[in-house]
Formats: C-alpha cells, sequence, structure tokens
C-alpha cells in the first residue's frame, strides 16, 4: 500500500467535492518551528472557510499521505532529520519506510495519485541562477511539465533566474496564469519586471483555462501565479540586496545540489531577521484563498 487518503478526503473526490493540496516540503524546511506548524493548520482552516477540503501532503513510514492529521502535521514540523524528497527520492524513501517531506514536484505526483487537481504553496523551484554552468533546474518543472496539477504560487524567489525559468515553462509548455496581473510576482515581491502573457481576473477564469487544458489531453500542470498582498510585501531594494548576499554565501561555501534551495532560504530568513517569514506566511495564506475558490470553481 503506497498511498493513503484520509476518509475525508476521499469521500469528498468521490462526491466531486473541491480539495485542496498542500505540500510539507514548506513545513520541515521551509519554515522554523512553532510558526511552521501555525501556518500549516491555518492554511488547512483558510481552504474549508472558503468551501474546499485540505489535503496536507507528506510520506510517513514510506506511505504516501494525501490529508495529513493535525497531530502528524505537527510531527513533521517538529521532528528533525525528515528528509526533503523530490521525484528521483520518492522510490528510496518508500521502500525504506522513512518518512519524507514532499516538495512541488512531489507533491504533485501524489496529489495526482489521489486525484486532486489543485495544489497550494508558497513559491515553486525553478531555473537556478548560472543553471548554463551548474546545470541546476529544479525536479518542479519537470513535473509541471508531465503531471496534471494546478499549483497556486506567488510566483517564484528572486533567488532563481526568473528570465530562465519563465523560458524553460515556455518550451515545456506549462501555461502561467498571473491572477490580476500581467506580471511575474516574485514571492516577497508583486513585482519582477517579466510580462506574463494572461491576466486571469476570477477564480472561475482559472479553472475553466484549466479543464479546458486537460479535457483536450495536454498533458502537465498549470501555473496561477498570485501576487503577495500589497500590505505584506517587502522592499524590493531590500529583498534584492539580502538575495545578493546570500548567493554569494552560498557561493563561498561551496553550496550545490538538494541543499541549495534550503540554503538560500534560510540565508534570507536569517538576514531579514525574521521579517520574510512574515511576508512567507501572508502570501501562503492569500494563496489558500484563491487555490480553495479555483477548486470550488472546477468542481461545478
Ligand atoms: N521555494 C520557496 N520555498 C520553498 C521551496 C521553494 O520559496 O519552500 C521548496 C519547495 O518544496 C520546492 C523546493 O518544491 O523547495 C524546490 O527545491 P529544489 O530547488 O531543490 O528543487
Ligand atoms: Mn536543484
Amino acid at each position: 500500500m503506497y498511498l493513503r487518503v484520509n476518509p475525508e478526503v476521499k469521500k469528498a473526490l468521490e462526491n466531486n467535492q473541491p480539495v485542496v493540496a498542500l505540500e510539507s516540503t514548506i513545513i520541515s524546511h521551509g519554515m522554523p518551528y512553532p510558526q511552521n506548524v501555525e501556518t500549516a493548520l491555518n492554511v488547512e482552516k483558510i481552504i474549508r472557510e472558503n468551501g474546499a477540503v485540505p489535503a496536507t501532503i507528506g510520506i510517513i513510514d514510506g506511505v504516501c499521505v494525501a490529508g495529513m492529521t493535525p497531530e502528524e502535521i505537527e510531527e513533521f514540523g517538529k521532528r528533525k532529520g525528515i528528509a526533503k524528497v523530490s521525484r528521483r527520492d520518492l522510490p528510496v524513501i518508500v521502500s525504506k519506510k522513512q518518512w519524507g517531506a514532499t516538495t512541488v514536484a512531489t507533491t504533485m505526483i501524489v496529489a495526482a495519485m489521489a486525484g486532486i487537481k489543485v495544489f497550494v504553496t508558497g513559491g515553486i523551484g525553478g531555473v537556478h541562477r548560472e543553471a548554463q554552468k551548474t546545470f541546476d533546474i529544479s525536479a518542479d518543472l519537470q513535473e509541471l511539465a508531465h503531471t496534471n496539477v494546478a499549483v497556486v504560487c506567488a510566483g517564484a524567489k528572486a533567488i532563481l533566474d526568473l528570465p530562465l525559468t519563465l523560458e524553460y515553462l515556455e518550451t515545456f509548455g506549462v501555461p502561467v496564469l498571473g491572477y490580476e496581473t500581467k506580471e511575474l510576482p516574485s514571492f516577497y515581491s508583486i513585482h519582477s519586471g517579466l510580462e506574463l502573457d494572461y491576466k486571469m481576473d476570477s477564480p472561475k477564469e482559472i479553472a475553466d483555462a484549466i479543464k479546458a487544458k486537460w479535457e483536450m489531453n495536454l498533458q502537465g500542470g498549470v501555473i496561477v501565479a498570485n501576487p503577495i498582498p500589497e500590505e505584506y510585501a517587502m522592499k524590493e531594494e531590500e529583498i534584492n540586496a539580502v538575495i545578493e548576499e546570500a548567493l554569494q554565501d552560498a557561493k563561498a561555501q561551496g553550496i550545490h545540489g538538494k541543499d541549495t534551495t534550503p540554503f538560500l532560504l534560510a540565508a534570507v530568513k536569517e538576514k531579514t531577521a525574521g521579517k520574510s517569514l512574515d511576508s512567507n506566511i501572508q502570501l501562503v495564506y492569500n494563496n489558500a484563498r484563491l487555490g480553495a475558490k479555483i477548486a470550488v470553481e472546477y468542481c461545478k
């Protein structure tokens, strides 16, 4: 038994009721305890308030779980040494019956196994700066190319090369839909200077585009880019300076591979004295509100 879908989630899916998937890397590797647990539980609450059933996804004793209990979420937030699991790690973590926090890529895989169509997170992985030399491109992008799940996020962090990330997504046929914006948001900031092709003005417009994609059998995901609410956004000069420093640190310390993203996230958090954590939490809440509404429209 590789998959365990919680009874409430299962029932909702069987009755064509809206369900929203949530990832666990953001809990175990993206935020400190106890804010990580508090945020994860609040996100579930927001999803419910907006008419959908939340399904937080992770790997527990080698089983892919879609719909953790609050106790399990607490454990993901507290326990040390839970592996960050992307597509290539999944078979090993499962066969060894370990615990694993799922990245965007792996959360999409498990959501698709369970039949969940909409997934809410903070930011996706992408093409790293200097990927021309390092080949560091997040497995999230290949998952978006192939797996039929819509991912609601606040864009991607400027720790990445955002223009190259958009080019990659174009090549692999992944639609990037701006919610009430024509500019790619960059996580802490509303702006990136990069224009998107599509500005969508309602959850229904987004749900219709997702439906059209999959009804035509166009395989792969959709990115819904939802800007952080203005009152919680960080000043661009401030955050960009911090990101530059974090990138220098990573280089100096020889950080590479799967450690790069968690290292950069932690460095940014540290250098902004927790200010970025506040923004991070608020943008996830904002994505939860939109994601639930899209899931509701999708089920109509
Ligand atoms: N970007 C963020 N916050 C995160 C992540 C990315 O702003 O928590 C996490 C997500 O789980 C994402 C993963 O799927 O990092 C990407 O890691 P990598 O670059 O190693 O593929
Ligand atoms: Mn990588």
